[in-house]
């Protein structure tokens, strides 16, 4: 019934900002001109009508999104690496896959052209331009390009109905399901046999259409009596409902009143969706009998009913034809309706850096530190001095004083370890 795929994406890693100085035949000292890095590409999911089903993505599990180019010399950026555009079927919900439970909803991309970013580029590092201040106009640092994130990402198809089959209990709701689909729902001469939305593909002709039995619309659902509301909100999902009644029940006109009364209580646009009125049993003789009076009894009311016997599929083709062209209809009016497209961001990650101990080492974890110190060249003498700046800069030193570093402490950072002043 769902279609499912676990994929895992790389967005790309930002280019390298560089650490150049200007040189000119007449400028003797000329200042930093390093450009900075280009950002990563993002790896970004769409929504889009064209696609059917998730099966390309059992077949490809790895994606990944092309890098940020590095900085040049003369404050040349880097190219920005491109966007990794991976589409998939409108009603896909895209999550993250947690490996110690509970996966994290991005997206429910339910509209054609609605996106989620699910992995996000690198940043490009700063070239040594930004790091020059009035006492220091030769700054010797350039940021390296920050990390793409990676990560598993599950995507769910949820297969949407079409057509929504409603009616009180007992009506014959999954007989008539069963009759037209491949469907087997359980049927039995009580109430509540179904107690979850069953679903069939009806074909007809050429073309076919989901049918979802609804269950449990009972007077006071939309209150949470019987098996609660949960089933009203799928109905809100299809396009047009066949609404089923029993032909030997004692009014089947008063019958259709009231659940329709029940559904715009839940939700007034539900009252608005197309609807085919469907009397059924026709097959017993008390309801052979009364037949005219029945129809009469609608017509007074100003509904025209389609009349059908699920159980010997007696009118079930006609009205299956007729579910497909109203079906077509609504899909020709919806079209016409303009869709306003949603981009889910995913949360940006914290920068805050953090400080813990390992034996007598303070180790700073600050992934902006990490990379400026990564590309440093150590053996510059200005590189304590220009260390001392960066570590305020970016909240290092009150997270360390926070931690309790004392001088003469040593303090690593990624590869880099030094003593503390
Ligand atoms: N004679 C006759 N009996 C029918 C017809 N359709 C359904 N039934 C009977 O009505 C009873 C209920 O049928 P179901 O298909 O289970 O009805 P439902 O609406 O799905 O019921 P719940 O899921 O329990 O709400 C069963 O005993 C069926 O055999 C019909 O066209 N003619
Ligand atoms: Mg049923």
């Amino acid at each position: 019934m769902f279609d499912r795929a676990e994929i895992a994406v790389k967005a790309g890693n930002g280019g390298d900002g560089v650490v150049s100085f200007r040189r000119e035949k007449w400028v003797p000292f000329g200042g930093p001109d390093g450009g900075d890095g280009g950002d990563g590409g993002d790896v970004i999911v769409m929504a889009d009508s064209a696609v059917t089903s998730l099966r390309a993505f059992k077949q490809k599990r790895y994606y990944k999104a092309a890098g940020g180019r590095n900085g040049g010399g003369k404050r040349k950026h880097g190219k920005k690496g491109e966007n990794l555009l991976l589409t998939v079927p409108v009603g896909t919900v895209v999550s993250y896959k947690s490996y110690i439970g509970g996966d994290a909803l991005i997206a429910d991309l339910e509209q054609p052209g609605q996106q989620a970013v699910v992995a996000k580029g690198g940043k490009g590092g700063f070239g040594n331009t930004h790091f020059a201040t009035s006492t220091n106009q030769a700054p010797q640092i350039a940021q390296k390009g920050e990390e793409g994130e990676e990560n598993s990402i599950i995507l769910e198809l949820k297969l949407i109905a079409d057509v929504g089959l409603i009616g009180y209990p007992n009506v014959g709701k999954s007989t008539l399901l069963a009759a037209v689909s491949a469907a087997k729902p359980k049927i039995a001469s009580y109430p509540f046999t179904t107690r979850e939305p069953i679903l069939g593909v009806v074909e007809v002709g050429q073309r076919s259409f989901v049918l979802a039995e609804i269950p449990g619309l009972i007077d006071g659902a939309h209150l949470g009596r019987g098996l609660g509301h949960d089933f009203l909100r799928h109905i809100v999902r299809t396009k047009v409902l066949i609404h089923l009644i029993d032909g030997s029940s004692s009014s089947p006109a008063e019958d259709m009143v009231l659940v329709n009364t029940e559904l715009s209580l839940f939700d007034s646009a539900l009252a608005q969706k197309p609807q085919l009125v469907v009397v059924n049993k026709i097959d017993l003789p008390q309801v052979k009998a009364r037949l005219a009076e029945i129809k009469d009894s609608f017509t007074a009311v100003g509904t025209k009913a389609f009349f059908v016997s699920a159980a010997t599929g007696e009118g079930l083709p006609e009205l299956m034809t007729e579910t497909m062209s109203l079906l077509q209809s609504a899909a020709r009016s919806e079209a016409g309706i303009k869709i306003q497209k949603k981009v889910f961001h995913p949360q940006p990650r914290s920068v805050v850096p953090e400080v813990h101990k390992e034996g007598d080492t303070f180790v700073v974890t600050a992934p902006e530190l990490e990379r400026m110190v990564t590309r440093t060249d150590v053996t510059s003498p200005r590189l304590p001095w220009e260390l001392r700046r960066q570590l305020v800069r970016l909240g290092v030193t009150k997270a360390l004083e926070r931690a309790g570093v004392k001088p003469g402490d040593s303090v690593r950072c990624g590869n880099f370890e030094w003593e503390w002043q």
